[in-house]
This record gives C-alpha cells, structure tokens and sequence, in this order.
C-alpha cells in the first residue's frame, strides 16, 4: 500500500477519535495544524497513527530519496565561556587540563589532511571563548575558502555569532554581512536548544536567548543564505514548549524561507549536570521526529542525527518524517560521544551509510550542504569501499 493508501485508511477508521481524525484530513488536504493540535499530538497520538500522516508528507515531499553529505567537523575548543547544563562536552575554563584549544594553524591542517578526501562539507563549532573573536574567525574562513574553495563552510552558531558581534561592537545585521564576505555560506542549526524564556534560563542561562537566536538568523537568511534549525528535547521541558520551539521557527521561515532543515536533538545525560533527568524512549524519539514533519510544514528537510541515536534508530526513523541521517562523520566530532551517545567514535563509510538506507527500503543519494544531488547511490556499485579516515588530532597548545 502506498502513503496515500494508508492515511485514507486511518482516517475511515470509525474508532478514530474526531479531533485526530480531523487533523488527519488536514494533512491530507495540505493544510498546516495549530499550535493546540501540536500539543494535542504529543498529549494523544499513538506512534504508529504519527508514522501514517508523517510518512505520508515525507513521501509526498521527497518520494524515497534519503539524503546524507560528506562533512568533517573541527571543534576549535571544549573550553567555553558558558556553563549549559546539558553540555557534557564544555569544560569551563578553570578545567583546563581537560581542554583543547586550537590555534589557526591546528584548524588550516585538518583542512588540509582532507585535501585528498571528497567531502563537501566542513562543519564548524564549539565553545566560546574570547580569543575566538571576529578577527579569528574571519581569517579562518577566508583561508579555508584560499585553500579549499569548493568546500562549503558551514560554521558557528548564533550562541558564537552573538558574543564576537557584541565583542566586536557590530549589529547582527553588519556582523552576518561582514561573516559571509569572509566566507561563511551557511549556519549550522545549534544553540536553539528550547526558546522558552523559563525553560532556557534553567538549562542555557547566559548566552544567547531564543528572540536573540531567531533574529541571526532572520539577519543571515535576508543576506539570501541558508541555514539548519535544532531543538534539544526530552529534558526538563514539556510537550507545549516544544511547540512552542516549532511555531517560531514556522513563522521565521514563513517570512525567510532561509531554513533547509530542522534537527531533533535527544538530550544525552551522561555526564552533565543533568545526569538526573532521564533520557526520552525510542517510542517518544519517533513520535517527536514524525510531530515535528507534520507540525514544520514548510520546512523541506527533517535529519537524524545518526552518531547521536544510533544507527538503528536512525533507520526507523525513515519511516516516521525523517529524510535526512546527516553525513559520514569521523572522530573529529566529540559532542555527542561526550554526551552518552550510542556511538562513541561516530564514522560510517559511505557503503556502510548507503546500505543502512537501502535496507530500510529507502533511496541513497549524496548531497551536498544545500541539497544539490553529488551522486545518487541506489543503482551504485561499490568497486572499494569509501572508508572515512581516522586522523591523529593536532597537537593542542
Ligand atoms: O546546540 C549539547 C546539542 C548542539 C547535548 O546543523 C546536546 O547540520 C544532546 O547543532 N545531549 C550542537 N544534545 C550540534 C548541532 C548539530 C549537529 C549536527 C548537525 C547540525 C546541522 C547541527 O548539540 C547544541 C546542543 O543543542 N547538545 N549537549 C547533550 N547532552
Ligand atoms: Fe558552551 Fe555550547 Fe556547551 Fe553551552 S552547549 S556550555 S554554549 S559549548
């Protein structure tokens, strides 16, 4: 049975309750769900009646294509100004002896150890410190961009953008013109953790807010570029905040259109001050990817982060919205192995990758940051595997 199949069988369903059913017919009609069937989503809907009307828009969006990107991340620094209470990564800067800092010269040699390598993509972010300031960045861009010009320099958050910007005396506006004529082409979706004012005082005090989080963003999508959006989940917040999130990212994007892709993100509790909270089920990770595809209706992307809830998840997270599991990673991203994630040295060669996507049923293609097809792999045959290295880090000051 095909998607459309499916939804019009649910919603002929006589046990169907009139407020599910109804939005239902919504979906299938195209029509957006309010704020109050979002929570009633959360509160009411099972994961397999989700799974219907998300499966149902990611295929009518998307077909069977599953995106994935060749990406390398630098973390210039663990050490970080802020003290988010999630973050198991950030050591503050009285804890030194566990830290890194990387000078320029250590990031310009992770750029130029892929030179050989074909990945699009590189991914920049990690904590705030003051010598990372709008000069530093700056340059590091306009030389990753001499050295390498056809990599896509994805970098920094508005959580960085905002404290440079402030240091550096410049409005959002000018600080955002001025980063993309040094070379920065696109945003990376961190930071957003939850907006709401109490939530985010609780977990994220100090850095950037949620209205001060949307509007780098709103600044950097009128320059005509792109960006991700994500939301830290399954913590202390509940199901109304977390549609909350959702609607303000629906309305800047109503106005922009400048978003790609929005990014669930499982909050991890290993070692972090929030190693009380209980993690959120597989069930509650599904349902929460299928309600964000059907609430963020004009957003084009849902992505998995795949080294953060294993590989299994990310599979069956194919059939409840998702149509993108991120990229072949390797070590060089510790965020997450930080955290409790499930794969504590993430890599995936592009076999290994394509073939969790086959055998899910769906249809590989590589893409690059902003969706442009490199290769579609479903009829590919490997000769060799595509293996992503391991490389020592540099050496750290
Ligand atoms: O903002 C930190 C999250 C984010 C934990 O745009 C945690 O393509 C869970 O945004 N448990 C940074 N999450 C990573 C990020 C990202 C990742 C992959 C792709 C893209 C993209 C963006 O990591 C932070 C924070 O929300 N984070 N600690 C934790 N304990
Ligand atoms: Fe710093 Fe980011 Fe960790 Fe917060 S989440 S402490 S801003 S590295």
């Amino acid at each position: 049975m095909e998607a459309d199949d499916h939804l019009s069988v649910l919603i002929q369903n006589p046990h169907l309750s009139a407020d599910l059913k109804s939005i239902a017919q919504k979906v299938q009609a195209g029509e957006r769900i309010t704020f109050e069937e979002g929570v009633l989503l959360y509160e009411k809907a099972e994961l397999s009646f989700l799974g219907v009307l998300a499966n149902y828009i990611r295929e009518k969006k998307h077909g069977d294509l599953t995106y994935f990107n060749r990406n390398f991340h630098i973390e210039p620094t663990n050490l970080c100004v802020y003290d988010c209470k999630f973050c198991s990564y950030s050591r503050l800067i009285k804890q030194r002896e566990d830290g890194w800092e990387y000078s320029m010269e250590d990031m310009l040699n992770i750029v130029r150890k892929y030179d050989d390598e074909p990945v699009t993509e590189v991914h920049i972010v990690g904590g705030v410190l003051p010598q990372y300031d709008m000069p530093f960045y700056q340059e590091l861009f306009s030389r990753i961009k001499q050295r390498r010009p056809e990599l896509h320099v994805k970098a920094l958050t508005p959580v960085e953008y905002h404290y440079i910007f402030k240091k550096a005396k410049v409005d959002y506006a000018t600080g955002m013109r001025l980063m993309k004529e040094s070379g920065l082409e696109s945003m990376p979706g961190g930071g957003a953790e939850i907006f709401y004012p109490e939530i985010r005082e609780q977990i994220a005090k100090d850095k950037c807010t949620g209205d001060q989080w949307l509007q780098i963003h709103e600044e950097w999508h009128k320059l005509g570029m792109r960006s991700n959006a994500t939301m830290l989940y399954g913590h202390i917040e509940q199901y109304w905040h977390r549609v909350d999130h959702m609607e303000h990212l629906r309305q800047l994007q109503d106005r922009t259109g400048g978003f790609q892709t929005f990014i669930p993100l499982k909050f991890r509790n290993k070692d972090n001050q929030m190693s009380a909270v209980a993690e959120s089920s597989v069930v509650e990770d599904l349902r929460n990817y299928a309600i964000a595809r059907i609430y963020l209706d004009n957003f084009d992307h849902i992505k998995a982060y795949w080294a953060m809830i294993s590989r299994t998840t990310a599979q069956l997270s194919l059939n409840f919205g998702v149509d993108d599991i991120d990229g072949t990673l390797d070590d060089t991203t510790k965020i997450y192995s930080m955290a409790g994630a499930e794969e504590q040295r993430p890599a995936m060669s592009t076999k290994d990758l394509v073939e969790l996507i086959k055998n899910a049923g769906r249809h590989p293609i590589e893409r690059d940051t902003l969706y442009h097809i490199v290769t579609d792999y479903n009829n590919y045959v490997f000769t060799e595997d595509i293996k992503p290295r391991f490389y020592p880090l540099p050496v750290i000051n």
